[in-house]
């Protein structure tokens, strides 16, 4: 599937050799050959559920994932988190120049919107605004922008437990809420008790997702991550295994395992691989 999702990227992304070519290489560069592509996994799991067309999820799939890259190359800016390394190579302002990098980013952001707007993604018109609206959300300032600015302000400052929470909910959990819902919609409508429980497992395993790499982010090595290891302890950035401990977050990610689990049960098989992909998260770290 991760393969898939790199041929429809390949597919969708502007070609390098069209004008402007230097930031269409740049996009290219940010986007393929690289990262696990869990949130476009997510979204064809979900769309399973509802059985959803798995071309139309492509698309879906690869709106979420390129809003993800865009985010990854403007954090690792210098005016943020000033990182050298994503995804086991030089990053995005590294390679190419600090301009091209934010106007890469820039131009991946529309693009993952103008896909959503220009396919047909499921039979339900009022679906697809569904769909359009929830990506906006996500990214915004109430959703990935707005945890991002929560974390810049959170640099050296003590944050309890529920308020690193508030901050992760909105920075990665937004759009990985994001990639299960829209995965969903592509297919047949759930009725709204059906939604509301597949959107508390999509909340579940967004936070779930954080825990796991605050764990690897202490744990792993640079090589293994393909980024920067330990960058939050050095510049003092508050995180689960900082507040609870290793094992405390061991302990936390165990848990959100178990309600994950629990949220899906009453789908029975349709939501099988959204189980398997909850322990792949999972067990990354483990
Ligand atoms: C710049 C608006 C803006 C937002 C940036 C998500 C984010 C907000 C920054 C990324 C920094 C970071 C390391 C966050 C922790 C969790 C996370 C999103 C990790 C990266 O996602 P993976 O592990 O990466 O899915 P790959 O490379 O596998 O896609």
């Amino acid at each position: 599937m991760q393969q898939r999702t790199e041929h429809s990227l390949e597919r969708l992304l502007p070609p390098a050799a069209i004008a402007p070519q230097r930031l269409h290489q740049a996009m290219r560069y940010a986007v393929l050959g690289g990262g696990k592509r869990v949130r476009p996994l997510l979204c064809h799991a979900a769309g399973e559920l509802t059985g959803a067309d798995p071309a139309r999820l492509d698309i879906a799939a690869c709106a979420v994932e390129l809003i993800h890259v865009y985010s990854l190359v403007h954090d690792d800016l210098p005016c943020m988190d000033d990182d050298v390394l994503r995804r086991g190579k030089p990053t995005c302002h590294v390679e190419f120049d600090q301009a091209t990098a934010m106007l890469a980013g820039d131009a991946l952001q529309p693009l993952a919107f103008q896909l959503l707007a220009e396919h047909s993604l499921t039979d339900e018109a009022q679906q697809q605004l569904d769909m359009l609206r929830l990506l906006a959300q996500a990214a915004g300032s109430r959703g990935m922008a707005g945890g991002q600015a929560i974390d810049l302000a959170a640099v050296g400052q003590p944050l309890s437990l529920a308020e690193l929470e508030y901050m992760h909910i909105r920075k990665t959990g937004a759009l990985i809420r994001a990639a299960v819902l829209l995965g969903a919609l592509c297919g047949k409508p759930l009725a709204e008790a059906e939604l509301a429980r597949l959107d508390h497992y999509a909340k579940i395993v967004g936070l779930l997702f954080q825990v796991v790499d605050d764990i690897l982010d202490s744990a792993a090595d640079t090589a293994t991550l393909g980024k920067t290891a330990g960058k939050d302890a050095a510049r003092n950035k508050p995180t689960y295994v900082s507040l609870l401990g290793l094992a405390g977050a061991k302990e936390k990610a165990a848990e959100l395992r178990t309600a994950a689990h629990a949220a899906l049960a009453p789908f029975g098989d349709a939501a099988r691989r959204l189980g398997e992909l909850t322990n792949f998260i999972v067990d990354r770290s483990f």
